[in-house]
């Protein structure tokens, strides 16, 4: 076999993707002097086993007991596993498509602990299944949209937001909830530039982590969740844009006044705190009227509130929603 020279051996998202398969087949059969050039090829500390590498596509553990849910949106046909694992934005692990994928093996998503902070009458240090056992585990099918107008539609595993709310006790001063993701640059190649300003941080307002509709995802496809999704433990509101998805949480704080998300920091002008997605309000660079479905080749039409509007619309009556994007 051809030894490729160690730069070859990278991925790079300007490979073609039928051309990086075969290179992924490659890694996975080469030698391990192939193996070595690989890793000298990454920048330290990332030059670990590319041996890793060709494991990121591997399935989660089983996860048992998990019912499934009504509040699932029926008649979608699911995104596959590949998709939904190979198609990612995940910032920390750099901003390309298939970033995620290559890189997130570097995340050891436990032992992992989450802290509830802010005005609630029960907060503290918890470590992961402490924190997420006694909830319900639910399938949770949802339709998801990207701002940059893709979506997919995935089989999550979560529990629901509001449980998890109601069980800190929040006080009267709680008016919104604070999201914080990992910071962690020996595991997140790409928190080693500044790309964006880290940790990631999100935010809802109390009622909206108060919906039924909002959980946070453990899982998908009934396996955990995968590290480029956000593993251990990321947010979902489907009838926002992904960006309010945060992944890889570790801090959820109560707090009096309306949380900046990242995006918002980053860019103003193009992202709100809201997010509802909102086909009538069109994001500078995308179009928000339409999307593509990852899987399928026409665009199909964006509903308002990604079709959850019977659910969450009543949130926000009076509001200006082209103002309150
Ligand atoms: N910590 C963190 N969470 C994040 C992001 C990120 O860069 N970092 N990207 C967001 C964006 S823009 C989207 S569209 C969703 C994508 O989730 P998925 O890759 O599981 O589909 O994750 C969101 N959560
Ligand atoms: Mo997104």
């Amino acid at each position: 076999m051809l030894i490729r020279k160690a730069p070859d051996l990278r991925f790079s998202d300007i490979t073609p993707k039928p051309l990086y398969l075969r290179r992924r087949e490659f890694l996975q059969t080469a030698g391990g002097a192939a193996l070595g050039a690989a890793a000298a090829a990454m920048a330290p500390p990332f030059a670990a086993s590319a041996n890793a590498q060709a494991k990121t596509a591997a399935h989660g553990a089983k996860l048992a007991d998990v019912k499934k849910s009504p509040l699932s949106t029926t008649g979608e046909m699911l995104t596959s596993f590949d998709d939904i694992t190979s198609y990612n934005n995940f910032y920390e692990y750099g901003y390309e498509k298939d970033d995620p994928k290559q890189n997130a093996w570097h995340l050891k998503p436990r032992p992992w602990t989450i802290t509830v902070e802010g005005y609630a009458a029960r907060k503290g240090t918890f470590g992961f299944d402490e924190f997420i056992k006694p909830f319900p585990l639910e399938e949770r099918v949802y339709r998801m949209r990207c701002v940059e107008a893709w979506s997919m539609v995935i089989p999550w595993v979560g529990i629901p937001l509001k449980d998890v709310i109601a069980s800190f006790q929040p006080t009267p001063q709680a008016k919104y909830v604070e999201f914080v993701t990992a910071f962690n640059p020996a595991q997140m190649p790409a928190q080693t530039t500044r790309i964006l300003p880290w940790p990631y941080v999100e935010g809802l307002r109390m009622d909206e982590a108060m919906n039924p509709l909002a959980i946070l995802a453990v899982g998908l496809y009934e396996e955990t969740l995968p590290n480029q999704d956000g593993a251990p433990i990321r947010l979902v509101t489907p009838w926002k844009y992904g960006f309010k998805g945060g992944k890889s949480i570790v801090k959820i704080r109560l707090v009096d006044y309306q949380p900046k998300n990242t995006w918002q920091v980053m860019a103003p002008a193009e992202y709100g705190f809201y997010a509802n997605v909102n086909p009538n309000v069109n994001h500078p660079r995308w179009r928000q009227d339409s999307e593509r479905r990852i899987g399928e080749f026409f665009r199909r039409k964006t509903l308002m509130f990604n079709g959850y509007a019977d659910q969450v619309a009543s949130m926000y009556t009076g509001m200006d929603l082209k103002k309150n994007y």
